[in-house]
């Protein structure tokens, strides 16, 4: 079965969403055969996101993911990629569909709640970056 990577956002925490949005995973019909709670270095983050590196809002991103404790999740399920994805919905929340986990309760852009891998090399990519194979299930 595929697997992709989700990161629940500083702002996740603060809203004190974790519950709804680990529920909304579940009700979905993924697995969660990966979680861990971290407070993320600066080196880490801007590793992660290096891709990103030099657009406009890269500084604002790498702060953020910053201000607090993230949990980061392996999710397993058919098409998971693209199905959480979905789950999430738009980057800007004000495109997000209406069920969609950014739609309900992300605030703007840049403050998005969740993360999830854009492809399924990216994703084990980004899944080897944070878990080695025998915190997986
Ligand atoms: P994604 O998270 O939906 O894959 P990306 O384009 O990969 O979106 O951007 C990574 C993260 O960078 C976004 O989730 C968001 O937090 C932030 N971001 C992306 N585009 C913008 C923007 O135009 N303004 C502010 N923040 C942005
Ligand atoms: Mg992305």
């Amino acid at each position: 079965m595929e697997r992709t990577l989700a990161i629940l956002k500083p702002d996740c925490q603060q809203k004190k969403l974790t519950g709804k949005v680990i529920d909304a995973i579940l009700a979905a019909g993924f697995n969660i055969i990966g979680l861990k709670m971290l407070v993320l270095k600066r080196e880490q983050v801007e590793a992660f996101y290096e891709v990103h590196r030099g657009k406009p809002f890269y500084v604002r991103l790498i702060d953020f993911m910053l201000e607090g404790p993230v949990l980061v999740a392996v999710l397993e399920k058919n098409d998971a990629v693209q199905a959480w994805r979905k789950l999430m919905g738009c980057t800007n929340p004000a495109d997000a569909e209406t069920g969609t986990i950014r739609h309900a309760w992300a605030e703007t852009v840049s403050r998005n709640i969740v993360h999830g891998s854009d492809a399924v090399e990216t994703a084990e990519k980004e899944i080897t970056f944070f878990f080695s194979k025998s915190e997986l299930l």
